[in-house]
């Protein structure tokens, strides 16, 4: 089994340097540490045993040189470049992903803007990945997509590998629903469609897992269960999986010979000085500026650190094509020089702000002698700087300041955590940080080690992979029973040999698609032509069971020759015929039941009530999906006690409640024309939990259907009611075929 890594930039860097091709390894968290476990791999007894990785290779590379560049980097590196211009990556990454998604993901929306033409390159950049994925692939890889700017892709490599396995990982925050909607309408539900695409949606906290599964119920309506969403042709789980850092490495790092050279001459430069760390990407989400607005704080109040301490504030430069990036390089430049005007002296400088990127030696060796990291950004998907802070101390010494806003502050319960917008608080958490005793520091840091050794970046992509195998096997399995193929053939073969048949079918969701309103459910003309045709054979009964009401029934398929049941087994019609209860049923319950359902109505919008014979149903679809669950289950509640001791039975149908008297339900309706003609073929087919009732009671012989690929009692499973039309058609042009085959021989 191969492993497809695709991210944004690959994990290679390319430069094209006066007609001179450089590669490099690319740099940040993602590329290193996943590079480390894809290697790791290869030695250990794992499923997966190659990978590749394919992505963009972080310069525009000219025209004649792409061939020369794309070979060898996959005959060296396993890297397959997706090569973009200049202008596409402008709109794309500065634009899109960085002006849009970027702010809005943190919690920035002020920042964000909404620009269609951006849009519409970030839908072709994800096209390129595609194409992309789709030329490397091979049947039986797993395909891990990561990050934002690839939201779409998981929807688009579903669309045209649709047994594939496909993994997505969400690194940035997934932010609350209030803050999601904002994207415009066709945007926002093609993001959520695009990542449901995928088999398995992976968020770094419990909170972004569970905000994307309520940015799904809310936008598009799809109820989850324990993660699990059931999609048209597969299901797509949504999990939470904390990113690991390699933890060795930062843990053994003070040891080794480069390390320790950087470790002396930063002691040389500090001597006894307390130091104060903090290391970011030059980002507004970082908090950089609210952090130094802290130290100046701090130094004013705690005037007996001054001389005591010094502040070694690392900004890696990044995104420099976006004005907000370089106003606030800007701002930390005059804040630096205000603060060592202010507290400076000659013989020190309370801050030191280097604007560079360390190699790993000097980063290393700098967590190794900081005395307390400030890691407070406004908002951090995780924040991986935290965690390589603590990996590092491997004497146990130092202290953690972290923002409860990363998601890092999650599993690091035993750092001193701040409110980044609190100055007030940070500068006191500075001065605590400084003054906890040695055997406190190290026992905070040792409980967070244990949890950063058990789960570093391999155990992290481990857990991911076999959950997305698991995933994609669960659904293998289901996929067996989908009535394609040779199961198809088998099921035509014995229908065509039957000299009876029967077919029981469930309508809403079965032959037609759900509606917002159950009147706007008609059968179309193409519908009815495909029953005539199969109702008309001799050796045919076709049978329609629903929960609708009867004279809805009778209307819709007036002057074709099936038989009906309605209400769920209420009542019975065969062949235009008139109908029977086929139980003595009472309604004498519905005005009281009635007066509930319309309280219930009342408090929530959109909802109401359908009355049938024997049965009153509160439908919800148009509610508000989350209240819905709440006023439904009060109803639900109420109702159980109030019919305690009544012959009466509540129903959960999709978004719809019923309650109808007992005894009746669609195994009644279904074996009632079993029994009766005891036909050679029966085939049954049904989407819903009221169809389950028959597909238990069914023997095993028959062709019992459920639409949409779920564990369920039937023995096959179509996907969608577009499947079931579609096998009724061929159905009766068989039938057709064959009869004209009869008339031909007479
Ligand atoms: P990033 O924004 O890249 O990633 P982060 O988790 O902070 O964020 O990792 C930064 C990496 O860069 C660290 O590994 C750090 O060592 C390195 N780094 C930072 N400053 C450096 C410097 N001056 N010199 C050298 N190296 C430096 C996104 C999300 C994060 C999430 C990660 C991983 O925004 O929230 O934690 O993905 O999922």
């Amino acid at each position: 089994m191969r492993l497809i890594v695709v991210s944004n930039r690959l994990n290679l860097t390319v430069e094209e340097k006066d007609d001179k091709i450089i590669y490099k390894q690319s740099s940040g968290g993602l590329a290193t540490g996943l590079s480390s476990y894809l290697e790791s791999m290869k030695s250990r007894n794992f499923e997966i045993s190659e990978y590749l990785w394919i992505g963009w290779p972080g310069s525009a590379i000219s025209a004649e040189k792409r061939a020369e560049v794309r070979s060898e980097l996959i005959s060296k590196y396993n890297s397959h470049p997706v090569f973009l211009s200049e202008k596409a990556m402008d709109k794309f990454y500065l634009g899109f992903c960085n002006k849009t998604i970027w702010p809005l993901f943190h919690y920035f929306p002020m920042l964000a803007n909404y620009s269609s033409e951006q849009w519409n390159q970030y839908i072709s950049v994800n096209e390129a990945f595609c194409d992309a994925v789709l030329e490397a692939a091979r049947p039986d890889d797993i395909i891990w997509v990561h990050d934002y700017q690839l939201m779409l892709l998981p929807a688009m490599l579903r669309k045209k590998l649709p047994d594939a396995a496909i993994g997505y990982f969400h690194h940035i925050p997934f932010p609350s629903f209030e803050v999601f909607r904002l994207l415009p309408r066709e945007w926002r539900n093609s993001i959520l469609e695009g990542l449901l695409g995928a088999d398995l949606a992976g968020f770094h906290t419990h909170d972004y897992t569970q905000y994307f599964l309520r940015c799904v119920m809310r936008l598009l309506g799809h109820e989850h269960n324990l993660g699990a969403i059931s999609c048209v042709n597969h299901m797509s789980v949504s999990d939470t999986f904390p990113i690991g850092i390699d933890y060795k490495k930062f843990n053994s790092a003070a040891q080794k010979p480069g390390v320790v050279e950087e470790i002396n001459n930063f002691k040389a430069a500090f001597g006894e000085k307390k130091v104060i760390l903090s290391v970011d990407r030059l980002d507004y989400t970082k908090g950089i500026i609210n952090r130094l607005k802290a130290y100046e704080l701090f130094l004013e109040r705690y005037p007996e650190w001054h001389g005591r301490v010094a502040f070694l504030s690392l900004v890696v430069p990044s995104r420099t094509g976006v004005d907000q990036y370089m106003a606030m390089k800007k701002q930390i430049d005059e804040m630096a020089g205000k603060i060592n005007a202010k507290f400076g002296s000659a013989s020190w400088t309370p801050l030191i702000y280097q604007f560079k990127s360390y190699s790993f030696e000097k980063l290393a060796a700098i967590y190794s002698v900081s005395d307390v990291c400030l890691v407070t950004p406004l908002r951090d998907g995780m924040n991986l700087v935290a965690k390589e802070f603590v990996a590092s101390k491997a004497d146990g010494r130092g202290v953690l300041v972290l923002s409860e806003t990363a998601g890092a502050a999650r599993e690091m319960g035993e750092a001193i955590q701040v409110n980044p917008n609190d100055i007030d608080e940070m500068a006191s958490a500075m001065d605590e940080a400084l003054g906890i005793s040695y055997e406190e520091q190290a026992r905070r840091n040792r409980q967070m080690q244990k949890r950063l050794e058990r789960y570093d970046i391999n155990r992290w992509a481990e857990d991911f992979i076999k959950k997305l195998i698991s995933v994609r096997s669960e659904r293998s399995k289901l996929e067996t029973r989908l009535l394609r193929g040779i199961l198809k053939k088998d099921m035509i073969e014995k229908y065509a040999n039957a000299a009876s048949r029967l077919l029981l079918l469930d309508y809403d969701g079965t032959l037609v698609p759900f509606a917002d309103s159950p009147e706007k459910a008609r059968p179309g003309a193409k519908l009815i032509e495909t029953l005539k045709k199969l109702s008309s054979v001799p050796e045919n009964e076709v049978v329609i069971i629903s929960g609708r009401e009867r004279r809805t029934l009778e209307n819709w398929f007036k002057g074709i020759k099936v038989s009906l049941v309605a209400e769920h087994g209420a009542w019975v019609r065969e062949n235009e015929c008139e109908w029977k209860a086929l139980k003595p049923l009472k309604n004498d319950w519905k005005s009281h039941i009635m007066q509930i359902f319309e309280r219930c109505v009342d408090r929530l919008p959109g909802s109401f009530v359908e009355e049938k014979e024997f049965a009153l149903v509160f439908h919800y679809r148009k509610s508000d999906p989350e209240l819905s669950v709440l006023r439904v289950s009060e109803l639900r509640d109420d109702l159980i006690q109030l019919t305690a001791n009544k012959d009466l039975q509540i129903l959960m149908g999709k978004k719809a409640l019923e309650i109808r008297c007992a005894g009746v339900s669609k195994e009644t309706g279904g074996m009632h024309f079993i029994v009766e003609r005891k036909p050679d073929f029966i085939l049954s087919i049904g989407d819903d939990v009221t169809d389950e009732d028959l597909f238990r009671a069914l023997p095993e012989t028959v062709y019992s259907v459920k639409v949409g690929v779920e564990r369920s009692n039937a023995r096959y499973c179509l996907q969608s009611f577009a499947e079931v039309n579609a096998l009724l058609e061929e159905l009766s042009s068989f039938e057709n075929s064959v009869l004209l085959e009869k008339n031909f021989i007479k």
